[in-house]
């Protein structure tokens, strides 16, 4: 057999893990700071968001230094070589820290885009369960073997729960705020909007990388910082920012 492939993290993915921990720390001290100019019963959408970026910035702390990576080996044979004994090996670093702070944090953006619109408990009880499917399904096709059918039917699995959660947000979701008074309504439709363009593209990444290993770690973790700083710190401010000035967002809870 060859050598074994090795594909690992750089100097640029370990310089934007430590640049995205950083942000999550500085976006963590201002949405707290926020929910102090607010009285306590009004702070739901702070503690969320705070919790999101707080979660983010311990993920980011573990993989920056080191931890919450494994490296995941895979042998994949070489049919077209007609020889049955030929195969070549790699070895790639997976983050499974991700999963873990998504696992934590998209049901929580879920909670704070459920409550803006309205839903009922039961509907975000369902909408919370698909999600926490699917990041584990993620999982499970991150570390399953490349190239085996198992790997891409836990792909699939984790897509049709997210085609549920995307039921959920804009057909229920939307319908429930619009019912709701002021402009509450076209808010909860541009930010679920932004919300699903920017969760689309996660498992788009996800396909390109820890899938079907085309991209390199770096690229990798270069794509997930810059979507976890739209999908959390970018989210966040537009949505407390707002909040503030928009008292009809106000939820009795
Ligand atoms: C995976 C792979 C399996 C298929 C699907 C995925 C979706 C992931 C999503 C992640 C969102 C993460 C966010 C993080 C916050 O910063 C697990 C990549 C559908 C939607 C918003």
């Amino acid at each position: 057999p060859d050598k074994p492939e090795y594909q690992e993290i750089h100097q640029d993915g370990a310089r934007a893990l430590w640049v995205v921990f950083v942000i999550m720390v500085i976006a963590s001290a201002a949405f707290a700071a926020m929910s102090w100019t607010v009285p306590v019963s009004k702070r739901l959408f702070h503690i969320i968001t705070t919790l999101i970026t707080i979660t983010a910035a311990i993920s980011y702390f573990g993989m920056a230094s080191g931890h919450g990576v494994t490296l995941h080996y895979t042998k994949v044979r070489e049919e077209h070589k007609h020889v049955d004994d030929t195969f070549h090996e790699v070895y790639r670093q997976v983050f499974w820290a991700r999963y873990v702070d998504w696992a934590i944090t998209t049901p929580l953006l879920l909670l704070d885009l459920s409550l803006l619109a309205g839903l009922s408990g039961a509907h975000i009880l369902m909408a919370v369960i698909a999600d926490v499917i699917m990041i584990l399904t993620g999982l499970f096709a991150a570390l399953g073997s490349e190239g085996t059918p198992q790997k891409w039917g836990w792909y699939a699995i984790a897509c049709i729960s997210y085609l549920v959660i995307i039921w959920h947000l804009a057909i229920n979701g939307r319908s429930m705020a619009m019912k709701r008074t002021g402009k509450v309504g076209p808010f909860f439709t541009a930010i679920t909007a932004y919300t699903l363009i920017i969760w689309t593209a996660y498992p788009i990444i996800w396909g390109i990388a820890d899938g079907s290993r085309k991209m390199s770690v770096d690229g990798e973790i270069i794509a997930y910082a810059v979507l976890d700083i739209l999908a959390k710190p970018v989210f966040g401010a537009w949505l407390l920012l707002t909040h503030m000035r928009m008292p009809e967002t106000n939820i009795d809870l």
